[in-house]
């Protein structure tokens, strides 16, 4: 039976093992062929006169990324990947790869970023793109069960809707029938009714489309956001719960991922400690505009502010108390001063991860923030509804996945973290 590479040790007499050429070397009397599957590298070891003749034929009709399997006897040798060879004696070539490849598996003849995601199926066999994933998968994996052992339910909301929660430039239009529709920017107001409906505390991992007009090494136009909301909690409790998940999933990935962390290179992989500090936006704009970066009170932070307080902060930090003006409509502000509310970032030092708030429960305050901001409350009737008839108080936060696993790896565009990106040039593959 197949056993994955990582499992073949010098312990095991005999072994079966299936995957892709990695690389092929031929030194007259001896063939090396280095053979990958998605747990690691094996040398496969042919000496030409002690193989079978049915072994050797199948071994000269092989490329490169070919699929193959094999079976034999393995011996513990210094020099090879892991210190073990595999011997065959059988040998099957199961999907021939053409030749010459399109892109360099192994990493030898580097490519562009735009050519790696035009020929994605080749670039994710590499073992260090493989790695983003495995991490990624595992991060996701680990929010979700601290959420569910939170009490948390997950669900799943619309994406197609008829409303705009985020603002109204960044929509997709979609031709749906004769309604007018978009693809969803958030799960925003779908996670709130259900605060109404009673479901206490949610969560949904799920795809959110942004008609992002800036191509940016940040931004998608489909990402993956981490959304909670939670009944009677304020900005403060959702606050913490942020930060615990953030440094979970990283104390996670350190204890599960150390083989993918060490292909990627990073040995020092840092767990944040928790609380993470707390500026006001007031704070934010003052380090900024000390630094020549000139910013008043109303002003969102440019992307150099955030850099600059980025670098003063140098860990994880959260803005709060932000100007009402320049939050959305379903923002709580606070009751002794509503130019301010209970909104929040939370920051890496290279960029916002997460935005949240305590969210305005109270009917009529929500409708007149929503007609402050020019919005047409008939738009939000299905929304607004729900908090006639009993909503309690609430909380929550999104999170942007991309951005997270980004800042985590230190990788420097988010698509590498994507499997197929969407951006402004961009949708296939
Ligand atoms: P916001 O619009 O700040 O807030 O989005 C939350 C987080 O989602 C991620 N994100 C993106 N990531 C990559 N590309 C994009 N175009 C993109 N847009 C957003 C970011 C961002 O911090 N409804 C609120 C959340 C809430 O209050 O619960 C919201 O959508 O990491």
């Amino acid at each position: 039976m197949r056993i994955p590479i990582r499992d073949v040790t010098p312990a095991c007499e005999r072994a079966e093992i299936a995957g892709w050429i990695h690389e092929e070397r031929d030194l007259g009397g001896l063939t090396f062929l280095l053979v990958r599957d998605r747990t690691g590298i094996l040398q496969v070891t042919i000496p030409k006169k002690k193989v079978s003749p049915e072994v050797l034929a199948a071994i000269k009709k092989t490329s490169r990324e070919s699929v193959i399997s094999c079976e034999g006897i393995v011996k513990a040798i210094e020099k090879a990947p892991g210190g073990r060879e595999l011997v065959p004696e059988t040998f099957n070539v199961i999907s021939h790869a053409d030749t010459p490849l399109p892109l360099d598996v192994s990493e030898k003849v580097p490519a562009e970023l735009d050519t790696r995601l035009d020929i994605r199926y080749l670039d994710l066999r590499k073992p260090r793109v493989n790695a983003i994933f495995l991490i990624r998968n595992v991060a996701l994996r680990a929010i979700s069960e601290y959420l569910w052992d939170h009490h948390f339910i997950q669900v799943q909301t619309p994406k197609i809707v008829a409303a705009a929660t985020e603002g109204g430039t960044e929509l997709f239009p979609l031709a749906y029938f004769d309604k007018e529709a978009f693809l969803n920017q958030s799960p925003q107001l779908y996670k709130q009714m259900l605060m109404s409906a009673g479901f206490d505390r949610v969560f949904e991992i799920g795809p959110i489309f942004r008609a992002e007009e800036h191509n940016t090494v940040r931004h998608l136009n489909e990402a993956i956001s981490i959304d909670i909301e939670m009944s009677f909690a304020d900005e403060l409790d959702a606050m913490k719960l942020l930060e615990k998940i953030v440094s979970y999933a990283h104390l996670k990935i350190a204890d599960i991922c150390s083989n993918e962390l060490t292909v990627l290179g990073l040995n020092n992989f840092d767990i944040p400690n928790t609380p993470f500090p707390r500026i006001t936006y007031q704070e934010a704009i003052d380090i900024a505009t000390a630094k020549g970066e000139i910013l008043s009170f109303g002003d969102d932070l440019s992307t150099a502010a955030e850099k600059i307080v980025g670098d003063e902060m140098g860990t994880m930090y959260f803005i709060t108390e932000w100007p009402s003006s320049i939050r959305p409509f379903y923002t709580m502000p606070f009751t002794n001063n509503p130019e301010i509310c209970r909104a929040f970032d939370m920051m890496h030092p290279r960029m916002e991860l997460s935005s949240g708030a305590q969210r305005c429960h109270i009917y009529d305050l929500l409708m007149s923030q929503i007609k402050a901001k020019g919005l047409d409350p008939d738009t939000f009737e299905f929304y607004l509804n729900p908090f006639r008839y009993g909503m309690p108080p609430h909380a929550g936060w999104g999170l942007g996945a991309e951005r997270l696993i980004m800042t985590m790896l230190n990788l420097q565009n988010i698509r590498e973290c994507v499997l197929f990106p969407r951006d402004r040039h961009r949708v296939s593959p």
